[in-house]
C-alpha cells in the first residue's frame, strides 16, 4: 500500500509528459541508486541485466544486488532464485528474468521473498503473420514492425530502435522466441536479401535473449530453388533444405527453427507427394537438428470435404502419435476450430502422448473485436489452460499436458500470434497490450490468475498518469478504490462480454466475413463458397432448432474428448451451458438448466453482452481523473464503437435466429435498433480480387 503511494508520487511528474502508450508497462519512473554486482563477462544479455536494474531501481536507495550464475538442481531452463538483494540463475538470461521480476514487484508493490521462480515453457514465443510487403495478415495496429515493401533490405536506426524497444517489452515478461513472419508464408522470407534482414533483427533482438525462427513455405525448393519437386523423401529437396540451413546458421548461429503450416487452407504440404505430417515435418527437423535447431508443425488443418471441421486435426494427427523426431512440436490452437471467442479445448491436448505438443493462443483480435473491441483474453487462455483433458487421469489440464509435467518431452512451448504493429502504442487498442502482456506472463507461468495479471498490468501502465492530480487522487486506497478494482473488474469481464453479444451458448464462426470478421454475419454464405467456410454450417438453425450436432448421434466430436468428457458433453443435461451449441442442435423451446426455454436464454444472453460494454462505458468514465487524457479518450471512444457493435451483434443474431425461431424476443430484452434488411444490406459480400482466398 504505503510503496504504491510513493510510486503514485513519484509517477505524477514524469506521467507530465505525454502518454502515447509507447512505452508499454515500462513507463519510466525516477530511478533509485543501486549498485550492481555482476560476474565480469562481456555477455550482451547480462549488460542488459545490469543496465535495467541500475536505470530502474526502485528498492532501497543505495542498495547492492548481487547477480550470480550458479547451477543448482531447482532451477529449470531460464529459472532464477530471488531474494531482495539477489538474483542466481544457471544462464544469463535467467538473471535478466530475474532483473525484471525484482523491478516489476517493486513497481507493483508486491512482496520478494526468497524463492525460486522457473518458467513453465521452454520456449515462449509471439508468432508474427507479418508478409514481406510489410502488411499483417489479421493485424489490426498498422503494418509491420520488421518488414517494409519499400527498401525492404536496408536497416535504418529507427528500425533498429524499434526492435530494441520491442526486444526488451518482450524479455520483461519472459518470452524469449519470435518467429519473425507469416504462417501463410512467403518463398521470399529464405531469400538472401530477407535472410540478411533476418540477421539483422536477430543481432538487435540477441542481447534480450530474444531468439528468430522463420515460417517457411513448404515448396521453397520449387519456387525458390527451381526443384522439380518439394516431395520430403527426394534427396534433392532434402540437400537444397540443408544448404538453406547452412546459409541461414552463417548468418545466425542461434537461429531457433522453423515453423511450418503445410497442408492446411491451401498451402503446400507433404500430403501433396503422398506422405505425411510426420515425414514433412522430421525432414526439416533433421536438416535442423545438427544446427540445434527445432520445427514447429501446425495442426490447424481441415479439408471442404470433412462433414465435422471440428474433428479433422485431430483425426489426422492420433494416428502419427511417436512418429515425430524429438526436436519437432506439433502446434495447436487452443481450440478445434478457430481462436473462437469461446471453444472448448482442443482434443489433440493430451491425446498426443508421445509427441511434443505446444498451445497456440490469438493475442490478436481477429474474432473477439480486432483492434477495437476491448477484451482481456487471460480469462479465456486460463480457461483452457485448466481444462482437464482427462487423458492421463484427473488432473491432467491442458497446461500440465504441455509443459512437460505429464508427458515426457524434450522441448515444451507455447505460442501466440501477436497484435504488434506500427501505431504509436503497438496494439492499436490501448487495452490489446494487456493481452501481449497477459501472454507472456502466462507462457512464462501457466499457472497465473487473470486477476493477478490485471492487478500488475493496470499499475505498471496507469499507476500515476494522471495528467493533473486532482485532490482525491492522492492516496494508494483511493486510486486502488477508484481506479484499480473497477478497471480490473472491467478487464476480467470483458472476454465473456464479447461471448455474449457474438456467439453465446456455444455458438461459433458466425462472425461477418464482408467486414473481416468484425461484425455480425450468421446469414453468410455466397454461392459456391465452401461450406465450412460459412456461418450456417457452424449454427446449422432451421425451424426445429440451432446448434451443431457433434453428440454420438451427429458427426461424433464428442467421442475424441476422453471420459468423464465424452459423456458429459453428449448428454444436453450435463452439458456446460457456454459449449451447448456447439455439441448440440437444440429446439428452440428446449428448456435450460435456469428454466427458461433456449430461445430465451439466447436473447438474454445477448442482451446481457449489450449491457456488459454500456457498464464499461460508465465505468471507464468514471477512472477520468485517474488517467491521463490521451489515453482516456482514445479507450472512451473504441467503447463507443464497441457498444454499438454489440448492438449490431445483438440486433442481427436475434432478428436473423427469429426467422426460424418465430418467437418473440423477451419483453426484458432492449428492443432491437436496427432492422434485419439494414443490417443484410451492409453485409453484402464483396468481390475478392484474388479469388476464394479464406474469408
Ligand atoms: O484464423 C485463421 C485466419 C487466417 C490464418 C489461419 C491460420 C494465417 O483467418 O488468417 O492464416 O487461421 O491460423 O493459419
Amino acid at each position: 500500500m504505503k510503496k504504491l503511494f510513493i510510486l503514485l508520487c513519484l509517477g505524477a511528474p514524469l506521467a507530465l509528459r505525454a502518454e502515447d502508450g509507447h512505452q508499454l508497462w515500462l513507463r519510466p519512473h525516477a530511478a533509485v541508486p543501486v549498485t550492481v554486482v555482476a560476474p565480469a563477462s562481456s555477455s550482451a544479455v547480462l549488460a542488459t541485466a545490469r543496465r535495467e536494474l541500475q536505470q530502474h531501481w526502485q528498492g532501497a536507495a543505495g542498495a547492492t544486488v548481487t547477480l550470480a550464475l550458479r547451477k543448482d538442481k531447482a532451477l529449470k531452463y531460464d529459472g532464477f532464485r530471488l531474494s531482495k538483494q539477489k538474483i542466481e540463475a544457471a544462464t544469463e538470461a535467467g538473471l535478466l528474468y530475474g532483473a525484471y521480476e525484482l523491478l516489476r514487484r517493486q513497481q507493483t508493490g508486491q512482496p520478494v521473498a526468497s524463492e525460486v521462480c522457473n518458467p513453465s515453457y521452454e520456449l515462449r514465443l509471439l508468432n508474427h503473420w507479418d508478409n514481406p510487403d510489410g502488411s499483417v495478415e489479421r493485424g489490426y495496429a498498422g503494418k509491420s514492425i520488421f518488414w517494409r515493401q519499400d527498401s525492404a533490405l536496408v536497416v535504418t536506426r529507427r528500425d533498429q530502435k524499434l526492435w530494441q524497444e520491442y526486444a526488451r517489452a518482450n524479455a520483461s515478461i519472459g518470452l524469449n522466441s519470435s518467429v519473425l513472419n507469416n504462417v501463410n508464408a512467403s518463398p521470399l522470407i529464405l531469400s538472401a536479401g530477407y535472410l540478411g534482414r533476418v540477421k539483422a533483427i536477430a543481432d538487435v533482438l540477441r542481447p534480450y535473449g530474444v531468439r528468430v525462427y522463420l515460417s517457411v513455405k513448404f515448396s521453397s525448393p520449387v519456387l525458390l530453388g527451381g526443384l522439380k519437386t518439394a516431395d520430403p523423401l527426394d534427396p534433392a529437396v532434402v540437400k537444397w533444405w540443408q544448404a538453406k540451413a547452412q546459409e541461414i546458421y552463417r548468418l545466425v548461429p542461434d537461429f531457433g527453427g522453423f515453423l511450418v503450416k503445410a497442408s492446411s487452407e491451401g498451402q503446400p504440404g507433404p500430403q501433396d507427394y503422398g506422405r505425411t505430417h510426420a515425414d514433412g515435418a522430421n525432414m526439416l527437423a533433421d536438416v535442423l537438428r545438427p544446427h540445434g535447431g527445432l520445427v514447429m508443425w501446425r495442426a490447424f488443418v481441415y479439408s471442404p470435404s470433412d462433414k465435422d471441421r471440428a474433428k479433422q486435426a485431430y483425426n489426422e494427427f492420433v494416428p502419427l502419435d511417436g512418429k515425430f523426431r524429438d526436436n519437432v512440436l506439433v502446434q495447436v490452437k487452443n481450440g478445434p476450430v478457430d481462436f473462437q471467442p469461446r471453444e472448448p479445448f482442443s482434443p489433440l491436448f493430451g491425446a498426443l502422448k508421445k509427441t511434443a505438443v505446444m498451445p497456440e493462443f490469438q493475442i490478436t483480435q481477429e474474432y473477439l473485436g480486432h483492434a477495437t473491441d476491448l477484451a482481456f483474453l487471460a480469462p479465456m487462455w486460463e480457461e483452457c489452460l485448466r481444462s482437464d483433458t482427462h487423458q492421463a487421469g484427473p488432473g491432467s489440464t491442458v497446461a500440465r499436458c504441455t509443459d512437460g509435467s505429464v508427458y515426457a518431452q524434450k522441448h515444451s512451448a507455447m505460442a501466440g500470434v501477436s497484435n504488434v504493429g506500427l501505431d504509436t502504442n503497438w496494439t492499436g487498442q490501448d487495452f490489446g497490450q494487456a493481452n501481449w502482456y497477459a501472454f507472456g506472463r502466462l507462457a512464462w507461468n501457466n499457472t497465473l490468475s487473470s486477476s493477478q495479471l490485471t492487478d500488475e498490468w493496470l499499475k505498471l501502465t496507469f499507476a500515476g498518469s494522471a495528467a493533473s492530480a486532482p485532490a482525491a487522487v492522492g492516496s494508494a486506497a483511493d486510486w486502488n478504490a477508484h481506479f484499480l478494482a473497477p478497471v480490473a473488474q472491467l478487464m476480467l469481464a470483458s472476454r465473456e462480454a464479447v461471448v455474449n453479444y457474438s456467439m453465446p451458448l456455444g455458438l461459433h464462426h458466425i462472425m461477418s466475413a464482408t467486414h473481416d470478421h468484425y461484425g455480425p454475419g450468421p446469414w453468410w454464405a455466397p454461392p459456391g463458397m465452401r461450406a465450412d467456410w460459412t456461418p450456417p454450417y457452424y449454427h446449422q438453425a432451421d425451424a426445429r432448432g440451432v446448434g451443431f450436432d457433434r453428440t454420438t448421434a451427429g458427426s461424433s466430436a464428442v467421442s475424441q474428448y476422453h471420459e468423464p468428457l465424452a459423456a458429459r458433453f453428449n448428454d444436453p443435461a450435463t452439458c456446460p451451458d457456454e459449449y451447448l451449441l456447439w455439441f448440440h442442435h437444440l429446439p428452440w423451446d428446449f428448456k435450460m438448466k435456469s428454466g427458461r426455454t433456449l430461445w430465451d436464454e439466447l436473447a438474454l444472453h445477448y442482451d446481457q453482452g449489450v449491457q456488459q460494454v454500456r457498464q464499461f462505458q460508465r465505468t471507464w468514465d468514471q477512472a477520468r481523473p485517474y488517467v491521463d487524457a490521451e489515453r482516456f479518450g482514445t479507450v472512451q471512444n473504441k467503447l463507443r464503437a464497441q457498444s454499438g457493435n454489440a448492438v449490431l451483434w445483438k440486433d442481427a443474431c436475434l432478428l436473423y435466429f427469429q426467422q426460424f425461431s418465430h418467437l418473440p424476443i423477451p419483453p426484458t430484452v432492449e428492443p432491437p435498433m436496427h432492422t434485419l434488411d439494414a443490417v443484410l444490406a451492409n453485409d453484402l459480400p464483396r468481390p475478392r480480387a484474388n479469388g476464394p482466398a479464406r474469408p
